[in-house]
């Protein structure tokens, strides 16, 4: 059944949770530009029929909707994001340095988050396993910041945005799971890590410490239950 879609709805919308890092690095494009935008935090237990509706291939947030029409996946969201406003760009005009940005976010959402998440979710040879190959591919991530601030060079690009959650959330994992990213194998990594979350426009949308750590200590609860 099509659900209608009231014509008070503002410009731009965008359905999240609060915790989603794949949502938090739109809502972080959107402020960098400044664009105004009305947040639907979805309860993921109990999806929107709008949800079900905008994003019927995959029904995951984040999906941003603008003049009624949705747009699905957070890198697509964040490339649609930047043609649509151009102010504030987060990817540079060259197209090497335009490749190389989106190399990095393919990079971070194809191998190095699922390895990290599937160090969180899995036990013994399979975790640690998985944790080396997070760890390996974080001197990838340690080599390429070398001389630079950020991964855009001096100022927060699409990359930085896509590598987010690694701010947000390292800590948590490391307070819940034990998983430990040795700082001292990583210091520009630390040094972007810190620079990142302190950048006004980043702070401004940082979902709270103490309850992520609540949130993913009952989903490590479930994905290994007490024997
Ligand atoms: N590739 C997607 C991933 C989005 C994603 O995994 N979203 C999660 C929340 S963090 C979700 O909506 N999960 C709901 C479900 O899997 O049913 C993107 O980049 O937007």
């Amino acid at each position: 059944m099509k659900v209608e879609i009231p014509n008070s709805m503002a410009e731009v919308k965008l359905f999240k949770t609060w915790s989603t890092p794949f949502g938090a690095r739109v809502v972080w494009a959107l402020k960098l530009k400044g664009i105004q935008y009305e947040a639907i935090d979805e309860d993921l237990s109990n999806k929107s029929a709008l949800l079900l509706q905008y994003n019927p291939v995959y029904k995951k947030v984040p999906v941003l909707v603008h003049d009624g029409k949705p747009i699905s996946e957070s890198l697509v969201i964040l490339e649609y994001i930047e043609e649509t406003w151009k102010q504030n760009p987060i990817l540079p005009e060259d197209p090497l340095g335009k490749a190389k940005a989106r190399f990095w976010a393919k990079f971070n959402d194809e191998k190095l988050l699922p390895s990290i998440w599937s160090a969180f979710t899995k036990e013994g040879t399979e975790r640690e396993e998985a944790m080396g190959a997070a760890l390996e591919s974080l001197k990838f991530v340690e080599e390429e910041l070398k001389g630079k601030k950020f991964f855009g060079g001096e100022k927060i690009g699409l990359a930085d945005l896509v590598f987010g959650w690694l701010a947000n959330l390292t800590r948590v994992f490391e307070e819940v799971a034990g998983l430990k990213i040795p700082d001292e194998r990583y210091p520009l990594l630390l040094a972007w890590l810190q620079e990142f979350s302190e950048h006004p426009i980043i702070k401004d949308y940082w979902p709270p410490h103490d309850k992520l750590v609540i949130k993913y200590q009952a989903l490590y609860e479930k994905f290994h239950p007490a024997k």
